[in-house]
């Protein structure tokens, strides 16, 4: 495959934007080479500058779950551009994603759209802490919230990628606040409460980690977490960045069954526009300006563009009772054939899967945290990520990030991807 156009545009893009990209991850840095600038896309293939076609396991970091340019998102966000793009006043098609995005999700009553996972997490915090009149917080090691200061503590994604987990410009006294605990070590996360007993505002976790590649919580480990919060008054907060709407249709919480006090969204429910929620209880959310005092704004929030993609995407989701077995059988099908090759080429690996998350990990053991997460073979990463690029199949470039399936990808496509795995695992030590 030749990447001379897409070069070029790097190039020009080196010039006037810092790195090249708008986000970090994008810029390849991690796996080297040149990113790969996007033409089109539709369904599940990326339609790259130099005319390849890719089959894509990122669907935009997670919203595209129903492949790309689905024809009612895209319907939707077209007929609604007609009418005007913003007005920084209320819409009626706001109430009408809120109403189905609390009809869809167990445990909350009343949904404030944003516009990016970043800001709904760094708003769930703040009333987090408005509500309880306490200051601490407990994110876990590897859990990516954004990029907001509070939660560039060790944090996963892009941060642990270019190794600044704990990011320049975070000041000590935020820092302070932020405690950090070891993803599925309810003993840890336990000690640390009693440490600082009345002082933790909240706990906020990635139910199911998908920013250390894809780590799914252990037996029990939500439920110890529920119970831990409700002895000690601290808030439980999901980040369903990632997983709402796309593990079921009410998230992790209907999953696993397990409630939180906030949830965040984003991703799949602006359906590829950018949005970003958070949600409560009708108590909770009052603390809320304008009912109440924790302060929290936008000119963009709710746009009705960004709005119209979102409830074109929930609609067809919630209309769908196969969609989400679909997508896992699926994802299955694809860690079952992966697993095959590894294995046949006696290539060391660990493959994590929840619905239609699913990342593979060049490890003998088992990754169920950030240092067995960090403790694999970060060479074999590289090599997979580029020998699979030029088997026409593209995944993130980042061993800390999860691939994300569409329901568009075809078994055809899915064979296609492991028959390159077995190729390109010919390569791996
Ligand atoms: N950190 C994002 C995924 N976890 C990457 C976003 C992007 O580069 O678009």
């Amino acid at each position: 495959m030749l990447y001379q156009r897409s070069s070029e545009l790097f190039r020009q893009a080196q010039i006037v934007i810092p790195g090249g990209v708008n986000s970090p991850v994008r810029a390849f840095t991690a796996v080297g080479g040149t990113p790969i600038f996007v033409e089109s896309a539709k369904g599940a293939y990326l339609y790259d500058a130099d005319g390849n076609t890719l089959i894509d396991y990122i669907n935009s970091w997670g919203p595209m779950i129903l492949g790309h340019a689905h024809p009612p998102v895209v319907e939707a966000v077209v007929e609604k551009a007609k009418k005007g793009t913003s007005f920084g006043m209320p819409t009626a098609i706001e109430t009408e994603i809120a109403s189905l995005a609390v009809q869809m999700v167990p445990g909350i009553e009343k949904i404030r759209f944003v516009n990016s996972g970043t800001e709904a997490c760094m708003s769930a915090v703040r009333l987090a802490r408005g509500y309880t009149k306490k200051d601490k917080i407990i994110k876990f090691a590897g859990c990516y919230h954004g990029h907001s200061d509070s939660f560039l503590i060790q944090a996963g994604s892009g941060a642990v990628t270019f190794g600044t987990p704990n990011s320049p410009g975070v000041t000590k006294g935020t820092a302070k606040d932020t405690l950090l605990a070891r993803f599925n070590d309810i003993d840890q996360v336990s000690q640390l409460v009693h440490e600082n007993k009345g002082e933790i505002a909240c706990i906020i976790i990635e139910p199911v980690a998908g920013n250390m590649g894809c780590v799914p919580p252990a037996e029990g480990f939500l439920e110890a977490l529920r119970t831990l919060c409700d002895e000690n008054e601290i808030l439980l907060i999901f980040d369903e960045v990632m997983t709402g709407f796309r593990l079921a249709k009410g998230g992790v919480q209907e999953l696993y069954g397990v409630t939180a006090d906030i949830v965040t969204f984003g991703k799949v429910i602006g359906g590829g526009l950018p949005v970003g929620a958070f949600a409560a209880s009708s108590e909770i959310m009052s603390h809320l300006a304008p009912l109440g005092p924790v302060y929290q704004a936008g000119t963009l929030s709710g746009n009705p563009l960004a709005m119209a993609a979102g409830l074109a995407m929930l609609t067809e989701l919630n209309n769908n009772d196969t969609v989400f077995t679909s997508l896992a059988k699926k994802t299955e099908y694809l860690h079952q054939g992966l697993a095959k090759v590894m294995t046949k080429h006696n290539v060391a690996h660990t493959i994590n899967r929840v619905g239609s998350m699913i990342s593979i990990h060049f490890s003998e053991t088992p990754v169920t945290d950030f240092t067995s997460a960090a403790n694999a073979n970060g060479e074999n990463f590289k090599t997979f990520f580029h020998g699979m690029l030029r088997e026409g199949v593209y995944i993130a470039p980042s061993a800390f990030e999860t691939w994300f399936l569409c329901d568009a990808l075809t078994y055809e496509d899915l064979d296609s991807t492991i028959q390159a795995a077995d190729t390109v695992a010919q390569t791996l030590t």
